[in-house]
This record gives structure tokens, sequence and C-alpha cells, in this order.
């Protein structure tokens, strides 16, 4: 850490003015650039930002020494020095002259009795305030916690490198109070031992190889830094398909060099476990849940995690699903599962994410009254109030598996007593795999501010995950990640919109979606306002296009279930056990959800969501499909019939996506080559892509239906 003591404020207007000279000859955004950096590429101001910040102080006061407050004055440190090219000096637990005072709010009380926040700050939050102190301007950065200090450091730095205006950052009127809406703000990694990732489109694990834990960390602690600043509290590192082994000593061992590296960045780490654990690597001759000997190899194996690793986040559970073991095998539920390895966990303050993914993948399709959907509610909801305290359901947006469009999952709002975190995926697994555009954040916001209508009372799901509704302890949010090896982490440099998308959605749920690419965009691409602006829009609009090319009206995504989830093959989902059926046939198409007619499975919703989604009325058209089956010419609120929405849609999908590469056309010149090259390439490839989807879904809509496309594009008109 750097001790020196002080530098002169013109030094630092000095030094800012060679930082311009250097942003004018050699603009960052046209080095040499791989988006390792994502979203903290702290690059050179440009002459105006550098302007608004030439009054800031050129000194920390670090109120405290915790690991997490010198991460935090090393990130600012360092970030400051890359931006301006000047180096702050650090001082601790003096308050003499012009400061950033960094520190937590306990110990700026103890500075000063006089400064408090507007509202008590409470866990990670955070307060950025110009103040004076003993007569000097100062800037504090305090805290909630040591986490909260570092989450505000990065808040300020992003101000900072997004150049936001000189209002917003201005050192005399400086005064953000911010608090994370849920406590919960998870990332799960579906990586394998073997260093494959389940669902992973950027490249090998960064974790494991061949059985281990990688040698070498580095990417794994540049990860905990990304998740830190954008808010996210904790990782878990492996499949929920999850080998047994990552329980056994030796690899507890090897998971805490992990940890060891995401502690300074304040992301606990967590492990995905089997169920069957105690008999399959334990030795026992079961793992019945309420067997005390299993209970007692919980109790054991949680002892020794907390041991190397003592602040350890929990387990995740997958069981009774795709083939995994559970409860079901000796009679019991998933509360007996989920509550012997809570009470293992719980004199440690760990949780357990027990996962609501729970259903029959052999279900007969002959059954019209089947429905894959009905499981999580029918599974869960009988058990509210039987879980401990420690236990977190983690459910799915959507009741199917994260199509393109589902509505929110009914279990959402159906437990009361019951702990609950909503499961999102980042990773593009049936929204084109990273080689296709898809921004989930406008989807995202659409799922959090559905208003599940809880006893005629307004319940946003945002609200019921994170326990207002129903006043519960805990709850919030989780991502499925898959980051990898790939340089540009995801595989695709636009597609880490998505995970810095997930992180400012878990903070602040009601940020709008315009916010959210804008900020991601300037700290990604710079604040060119050509470059925003054309970033922005394409993001925007991609998961829309993306839809329409491939899902439209709420039919699922019509990829190819059995093989890649990627190619469009809509007759892969129906007559098997998987469930994602649309009983599309030569009459009509979608699935009759209603309780008189169909399965039933919109009776799981509250009353007056019952009500939307029952009456053919009110349906909105892009769940028709999904609510109800329908003749081809059923007249969708639009005007049009299904069948000709099936053929416009995919039509206007493809030109979209086609456009998307004109726009970004025009950014030639204006990024690095790098990544102007890479994306134009991914995008001709998706406006291809696109006319494939196009092609297919258009000519099996009208195999079946036998109706062709009013505008000649699809089929033969018999009448012309
Ligand atoms: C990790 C879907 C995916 C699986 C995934 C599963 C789950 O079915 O295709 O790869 O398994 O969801 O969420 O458990």
């Amino acid at each position: 850490m750097k001790t020196t003591s002080s530098t002169s404020a013109t030094l630092w207007v000095e030094v800012w003015g060679a930082a311009l000279v250097c942003a004018l000859t050699f603009p960052r955004s046209l080095a040499a650039e791989t988006g390792a950096d994502a979203w903290l590429r702290y690059s050179k101001l440009n002459p105006q930002a550098a302007e608004v910040y030439r009054r800031f102080p050129d000194k920390v006061v670090l109120l405290g020494d915790s690991l997490l407050l010198q991460t935090a004055e090393q990130e600012l440190s360092r970030a400051v020095e890359q931006m301006s090219g000047r180096a702050l000096q650090v001082e601790r637990n003096s308050s003499a002259g012009k400061a950033i005072v960094l520190g937590t709010m306990k110990d700026l009380r103890a500075l000063s009795s006089r400064l408090h926040p507007p509202h008590e700050l409470s866990g990670d939050g955070y307060w950025l305030k110009s103040a004076k102190i003993h007569g000097a301007e100062c800037l504090i950065i305090a805290g909630g916690t040591d986490r909260g200090a570092l989450y505000g450091v990065f808040a300020l730095l992003s101000k900072i490198a997004r150049a936001e205006s000189p209002a917003a950052v201005d050192l005399a009127t400086m005064d953000e109070e911010q608090q994370p809406y849920a406590a919960v703000r998870w990332v799960n990694q579906w990586d394998n031992l073997d260093g494959r990732i389940e669902r992973g489109y950027g490249g090998p694990s960064i974790f494991f190889a061949d059985g281990k834990v990688r040698s070498d960390l580095t990417r794994a602690s540049q990860y905990a830094r990304l998740l830190a600043s954008i808010g996210i509290n904790g990782c878990t590192l492996n499949n929920v398909n999850a080998a047994p082994g990552i329980l056994e000593d030796g690899f507890i061992e090897q998971v805490s060099r992990i940890a060891d590296v995401f502690r300074p960045w304040g992301v606990e780490v967590s492990l995905s476990v089997d169920l069957s654990s105690p008999k399959v690597m334990g030795g026992l001759d079961t793992f019945d849940p309420l067997d005390s000997r299993v209970a007692e190899w919980w109790r054991k194996r949680a002892g020794a995690i907390y041991r190397r690793i003592p602040d350890f986040g929990g387990f995740v559970v997958k069981a009774d699903s795709e083939g995994r073991l559970g409860p079901s095998t000796y009679g019991r539920t998933p509360a007996d599962a989920a509550n012997v390895i809570a009470r293992a966990l719980q004199p440690h303050h760990g949780v357990v994410f027990y996962r609501a993914f729970v259903y029959n993948h052999h279900l007969d399709w002959h059954d019209l009254k089947n429905d894959r959907a009905k499981a999580a509610y029918d599974n869960f909801h009988p058990l509210d109030g039987a879980f401990d305290d420690n236990v977190i359901i983690q459910i799915k947006n959507g009741p199917i598996d994260f199509q393109v469009r589902e509505p929110v999952s009914p279990l959402l709002a159906g437990l009361r007593r019951t702990n609950e975190a909503i499961e999102l995926q980042i990773t593009q697994e049936y929204t084109g795999q990273q080689r296709h555009l898809c921004f989930l954040v406008p989807m995202w916001k659409e799922v959090l501010d559905f208003d599940m209508r809880v006893d005629a009372h307004a319940a946003p799901v945002k609200d019921l995950v994170e326990g207002r509704v129903f006043r519960r302890p805990t709850g919030g949010l989780v991502g499925v990640a898959n980051v990898g090896m790939a340089a540009n982490w995801m595989g695709s440099p636009l597609a880490m919109a998505n995970l810095y998308g997930f992180g400012r959605l878990a903070w602040d749920p009601d940020l709008r979606g315009e916010k959210i690419i804008d900020e991601w965009t300037r700290l990604t691409f710079g604040s060119n306002p050509l470059v925003v602006k054309t970033i922005t829009a394409i993001e925007l609009r991609s998961w829309q296009v993306y839809e329409s090319y491939t899902g439209p009206l709420g039919a699922g995504t019509l990829t190819n279930i059995l093989g890649n989830h990627y190619d469009p093959g809509p007759e892969s989902s129906e007559e098997n056990g998987w469930g994602q059926w649309h009983r599309a046939d030569h009459q009509g198409i979608g699935m009759d959800r209603t309780v008189e007619t169909g399965t039933g499975y919109i009776g799981q919703y509250p009353p007056e969501v019952q009500k939307l989604y029952a009456s053919l009325a009110r349906c909105p058209d892009e769940l028709l499909l999904f609510f109800h089956h329908v003749p081809y010419s059923y007249g969708l609120h639009s005007g049009k019939t299904v069948i000709q929405h099936v053929y416009d849609s995919h039509y206007d999908g493809a030109d979209q996506a086609r456009d998307f590469t004109a726009q970004w056309k025009a950014l030639a010149g204006h990024i690095d080559d790098e990544r102007y090259r890479d994306i134009l390439a991914r995008l001709e490839y998706q406006a291809g892509e696109a006319v494939v989807w196009r092609d297919a879904i258009c000519n099996w809509a009208f195999r079946l239906s036998g109706i062709p496309d009013e505008k000649g594009r699809v089929g033969i008109d018999p009448a012309k």
C-alpha cells in the first residue's frame, strides 16, 4: 500500500492535463482490445470529463484496515491513475485536509458524529457524500459494511468512467445513498470438474480443469472483481448436476484456494451438491434425509468446509430432476432433503438453495391433462412453511425452462412462509447461445415487474423474491452466468451486457433497461454519441427480434430440444416425455392450460392473474399459445390471424436482424478494430441464421396449417 504524504492540487491538474494529450493522441478505444476488462476498462478520460474531475482530492484517507477496505482503496487508486494518470496518496485514519474518505459508517461516525446519511445504511449499502470534515472539503465513500464501501468505490468510478454530467459528480454537491434491493445477489456457474461448462459458450471453466481446481486462478480473481463491481455477493462454482467428489477433503482444500481469491472482493463461494453424496461418496448405505447417520454425515462435511472456508456461502441442490437422485427415492419430500442440509449449515450461517426445477421428464404426452409447467407449484406449494429459515427455494423465472417467452412461474406467488429466489439465465441457452444477440434485461424487467396481485394487492415479482410481500428474512436473484476462459468471458463482447444487467437489476430492479444498457455501453465502448446510440438501440431491440424469428406468441422457443437447444426444430418438442409441447396439429396450435378444458395450470396463479390468462379476450398476444389452443385462423388483438402473425413476425425478425448489420457498419473507425470486426462477423452470421429460422418455421407452420401466406412468401396459394 502507498503511504506517501502530499501532492498538490496543481499537480492533479497538471497530470490530468498530461493525460488529455494522451487521450487525444491515442484513445484507449482504438488500442488492442480483447474485452477482458469488460466494463472495468477505466479508459483515459476525454478533455471535458477530465475538466469535471480535476477538482477532486488527491488523497485517500482509509478508515480501517480490513481486507475489503484495502481492496477498495487499491481499486480506487488504480482506476484513478489509469483514467487520469494521477497517483493518489493513501493515508490511514487521518482527517487532515481535502481527501476522499473511505470506510464504513461506523468508522465515519468515529471521525465525525454529525455525518449521517438520510436513511440508516443497512447491509451492503453505501453513501457518496461531499462534506466538510474539520474544515476541509472531502468526498466520503461510506459503506454499511466493508463490502458496501467497496461497492461505493465502484459506483464512484463508474460515474467518472461514464463521464456523467458535472452535476452528478460535482464534489460540492454529491449526495447519493444506495441500498441493494435484495440480500441474495448470486451467480451460479454450471462448471464441471473436467473443465467443461454445461450450457457455457465462453470456453472452458476458469475454476476447474482435468478434475482439479486450476493451479492458476488469475481469471477467477478477475471474475470476482467483475462480480463485485456490480454488487454480486455470491458465486456457486460448479454445475448443479453436481459430481459427489466435490465434497471430498482433498477437493475442499482445492476449493479453498478459489475462496481465497474471491474473499478480497466480498464474493462468497458456494457449491452445488449431489443429494446422494452420503451414499455415493460417504460410504453409507443410504442417503435418506431422515436417517440420523445421513444428518451426521452432512454435519461433518459442513464442519470440514467451514474449517477451511469460514465465509463459505452454502449449497445449491438439484434433486429429483432430469435423472438426478432425490428424496423421492425414500418417499421423502424436498423439505426433508433441504432441511437436513440446512441444519448442517445453520451453525455456520450457511444457506441451502433448493431448486424448484423438479419435474417428470417421462410425462405421457397422449394425456392432454399432463403439463410440465405445473410441476414446480405442485411439488413445492404444498410444502410451504415446512422449510427451515436458512433454506431458499430457487425458482426459474418461468414454469418451463428459460424459453424466449414464458409467463412468470406461479410458484413465485405460491410460497408465503418460505424464502425464495428467482433464477434467471444469463448464459443464452435457448436464446441464441451468444451467437445471436439477445439482451435479456428487457425480458427480466417484465418478469420482475409482473404484478401477481396477491390477496388483491400489488405484488410484483421483485417484491416477492426479495421477501417484502410476505415479510421473509431473505431472498433475491440468482443468475446462471457460465463465463469461461474466452478472453471476453462469454464468447461474445455484446453478451456481457447480460451479466452486467443482471447485477444491476439484482441491486436495483427499478433501473430502466435504457439506463442499464447506456451505462454498460459507455463503460465498455466509451461515450462517443454515435457508438452509444447505435449499440444501445441494437441491444434494446434484440430480445424481441430474436423472439420474432424463433418463438412467437408464447409457443416456446421452437428449437431442437433433443439436441443442441439452438437450431430450429419445432417437431422435437412434440410426442415425447419432456413436456415442452406446443400441441401443433393440422387444426390448431398451443397448449390449453385453462382450468375448464385444459391442464388446469392457470389455476395455480392468484385469482386476478387467472382471470387475465384464462380469458381469450384479455390474454396478451405474446402469450396466447402458452395458455390456449386455437385454430390457425384465430384473430389476434393485433388484427392478424395466428398463422399470418407467424409468417409476418419471422420475415420482420429476419429483416431486422439484417438491419443490425447495417447499423453496426456505421461504427467502422469509431471503435477498436478487433471488436468492430468480431461483432460485425457475429451480426452477419446471425442475419443468415435468422433466414434459416424464418424458412424452417414458416414452412413447418404452412405444412401443418395448409394456409398460405397472404403476402405470397411461404407455400403456394392455390387461389392464385
Ligand atoms: C444444468 C435445462 C438445461 C440443462 C440444465 C437444466 C437445469 O434443462 O438444458 O442443461 O442442467 O436446465 O437447470 O438444471
